[in-house]
Parts: C-alpha cells; structure tokens; sequence
C-alpha cells in the first residue's frame, strides 16, 4: 500500500558517529595522540575540561554496540577511522590500528549493516599538526598515503565513503576561528587549509577510480540555507557573506571548478597572497564524486556587524523561534530550500543527508529517556526530505546524527545527541523514545506518527 508518508522502496536509512567522538582508547594497541587529544588537553578549550580518552569505550565495546544497531533495526551506519591509529608515525603503517575496523566491519557484516566509511573526522595526527598540518601542502600527501591504505584494505568491503566530513569546520574553525582543534587563529592558515582538505578531496576520487572501485565516494559538507535579518542593503550584503564564506567556498570549488570572486577578494587583505593556490588545483578539486553528502542542523539569520570580525557579521535568533540545547534555531524548511538551491545551482547527483539531529535536555528516568524534543525535530525534517523527494529531487537517504551520546567537541559530553542515552560512569547503553520511534519509521519505511 503506498501510504503518504511512504519514502522510495530503495531509501537508504541510517545513523552516524565519528571516531574521535565515541571511540576512547586513546593510547590503545599504537594509537598516537590526534590535534583533538592535545586540543583537550589545553586549559579553557574544552566546557568541562572533558576530552575523548574515554568517550563511550566503543574501542572495547564495538561488538555490544553493533549489536544494538542491529537490535534497533538500524541497516547503514556511517563512521570514521582514526587516522592515527592506522599512521601512528610518519610512514609506519600500524596494523593493529586496521584490525581493528575490520573486526568492526565484520560485526556489522554479520549483523547485515552496510557502512559509510568517512575517511577524515578531524582526528589529524599529531605529528602531521607539528609539520603545519592542514596548512602545509604535505598533509595532502599524507592523506592520500592514508586514503589509499584504507581504499585497499577496505575498498571492495565498504560500498560507500566520504573523503571528508565537513572541511568548513576542519579548516575553518580550526584554523581561523580557533574554537576546534589546533586552535588557530588566523585566516591566511584556515584557507590554505580548506583549499589543501579540498585538494585531497578530489585526489581520493581520482585514486579511489583508478584502483578500479566501483563503490560510491563523495564529500560532505556541511550546509545551511540562509536569512538576512532585514532589508537593508548591508544585511543583503552580509548574508551573502555568510553564504559565500559557509557554502559557496566549498560548493563552487567541486561542482563548478572556481572559488567564489566576490569571496577571494573579501578574504585577499587576510590572506596576504594565494600562492598556495597551484596550477592545475581548480581541476583537481573540480570532482563532485557520485554523491554528496550534506550535514544540516539549522537556518542562519544573518546581519551586518562585528561579531564574526573578519567576515563583519553578526548571527540573529529571531524571536519566538524554537531552538535545540545548542541554541541553533529549529528550521526545517530551511532544509528543504537548501535541497532546492543545491539542485538549482549546483548538481543533480544523489544526495545524502550524512547527519542531521538534535541535542536536548535528556533525562534517565526508571530506565527511560523521553526524548521527544528529538523525535519532533527528526520528523519535522524527515517531512522536508520527502517534500524534495515529491518535487523531483535526488535524495538518497538519511543519517541520524548521532547513534550514542558522544563526546561533543568544544562542548565536552554536556550536550547529548544520541538517540541512545550513555551513561559515561557506567557506560550503559539505553535507547531512547526516539531511538524505538525512528525503528518504526525504518520499518513502515515512512514519517511514523
Ligand atoms: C557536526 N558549527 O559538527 C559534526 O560533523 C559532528 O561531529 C557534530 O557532533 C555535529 O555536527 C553536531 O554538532 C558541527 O559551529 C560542529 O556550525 C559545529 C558547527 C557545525 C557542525
């Protein structure tokens, strides 16, 4: 029976983590420290003083939780490897670190999940971060020795991958804005960063092809669409800031071979010269790959101002809007017009939607957690994908960020985005109502009331 809220037969839904987030084991069988663990390690860097030395033990305790993917009906789960485990030191390969997702890879195997393999979460090795890291042209070379490794390892089991996660967050708050990992200040650093994670992009597609692959590989970004906070001709003009500087730097490069002009002249008194900007780079990154992944948490509403001082903006929440525990404004539509808008300007090949989701303000309570902040945000958006989906657009399938409670970066274990409750004394594992709700919808395969 088609049903109205029915998605196509072949919709692809899953959950997402990343290594750093949930893994712990931060000295285990070789691992060396990653720019997060040294990130945590800085005074004031981290709420909390927290850091992901422990996070959810999901190293020791990968087989437990693939088996509660399974039990929750979950068949795709999108993760990331940690770089330094597999290249603990410069050119010494760590098999331990290996063995290690493949034992993974074979417990979701067994259970029937497929993974999504994302390649860089932002876990940089150390080492790589004392050589310059991402502002050195090097670390392309370093990580396409560590992509490939992965690819051969890896490439006939995982049927789908993204070469990075987010490079606006990499780069740009790592290196410019200071609040992520290396902590940077400086934005001739941040875009010379984003433009070599950008490179390495389209290098892995090209490698990940000639070793004959015939998976799916793509990049995702994270996106949103956004608002000017009036009409006055300098907020016009700041929102398109905004966009030029979260969206179209990272767009424009990989599906339409160039950076944004009105941005490279914006940028060019902070960035002194674009020497690291090669011949031949446009094309090399000019490589949208067979998917795009998207990651959409919210809308902005944008004005002229000072608080974000090299791009002269200034972020609104416009009154009476709803928002998550991360204060980010509840929009969904905005979803669907940033669908819209990718479909328009930029590409028609398949979508993912690598993460979307919620914090809230959970409580375990009698062994339960009612989330339904969560769920009503999940369907809220789920509703939006189908709209695009009805208008003609490709989207291919969902992720729910996040599979546990995890270890959420400058915000330490404060805010939780699991649909499964962690406990991180005892580390029990309990789902949540959205986790039992969001089974449903995988299994009637549409929006559950
Ligand atoms: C994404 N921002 O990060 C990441 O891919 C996840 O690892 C993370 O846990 C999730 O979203 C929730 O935050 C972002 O400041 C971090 O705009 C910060 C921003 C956006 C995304």
């Amino acid at each position: 029976m088609n049903n109205k809220s029915d998605f196509p037969s072949d919709f692809i839904w899953g959950v997402a983590t990343s290594s750093y987030q949930i893994e712990g084991a931060a000295d285990a069988d070789g691992r060396t420290a990653s720019i997060w663990d040294t990130f945590c390690r800085t005074p004031g860097k981290v709420a909390g003083g927290d850091t992901g030395e422990r996070a959810c033990e999901h190293y020791y305790r990968f087989r437990e939780d693939v088996r509660l993917l399974a039990d929750l009906g979950i068949k795709h789960y999108r993760f990331s490897i940690a770089w330094p485990r597999i290249y603990p030191e410069k050119g010494k390969l760590n098999r331990e670190g290996l063995d290690f997702y493949r034992s993974l890879l074979n417990e979701l195997k067994e259970c029937g999940i497929q993974p999504l393999v994302t390649v860089y979460h932002w876990d940089l090795p150390q080492w790589i971060q004392d050589e310059g890291g991402w502002t050195n042209r090097e670390a392309v070379d370093h990580y396409m020795e560590y992509a490939r490794t992965l690819f051969e390892e890896f490439g006939r089991e995982v049927p789908m991958w993204n070469t990075h996660n987010e490079p606006w967050c990499a780069a740009f708050l790592g290196y410019g804005v200071g609040v992520h990992a290396p902590g940077h200040r400086n934005w001739r650093e941040a875009i010379a960063a984003a433009h070599h994670i950008l490179l390495s992009h389209g290098l892995a597609v090209q490698a990940y092809r000639e070793m004959g692959l015939t998976g799916q590989i793509g990049i995702t970004l994270n996106l949103d669409h956004n608002d000017p906070a009036s009409d006055r001709e300098e907020d016009l003009e700041a929102r398109r800031r905004h966009d030029g500087y979260l969206n179209r730097w990272f767009l424009d490069p990989v599906f339409k071979g160039a950076y944004p002009q009105d941005m490279m002249e914006w940028f060019l008194p902070h960035v002194g010269e674009y020497d690291f900007i090669q011949p031949g780079d446009l094309e090399t990154i000019h490589e949208p790959g067979d998917l795009l992944g998207i990651n959409y948490y919210s809308r902005g509403v944008i004005r002229s101002g000072t608080g974000h001082s090299m791009l002269l903006t200034d972020y609104v929440l416009p009154e009476n809007s709803e928002v998550t525990d991360m204060g980010w404004e509840i929009h969904p539509e905005s979803l669907h017009r940033l669908m819209q808008r990718l479909r328009k300007d930029y590409t028609s090949i398949p979508i993912f939607i690598t993460e979307n989701g919620a914090a809230t303000k959970d409580v375990l309570e009698n062994g339960k957690v009612e989330d339904e902040g969560r769920i009503r945000y999940v369907k809220a958006h789920l509703e939006q994908s189908l709209k695009f989906i009805r208008d003609g657009g490709n989207l291919k399938g969902y992720y729910l960020w996040s599979f546990l409670d995890n270890f959420e970066w400058a915000f330490g274990y404060e805010k939780r985005f699991g649909m499964v409750h962690v406990d991180y004394e005892t580390q029990v594992r309990t789902p949540k109502a959205s986790a039992y709700w969001y089974r449903d919808v995988m299994r009637r395969n549409g929006i559950a009331d």
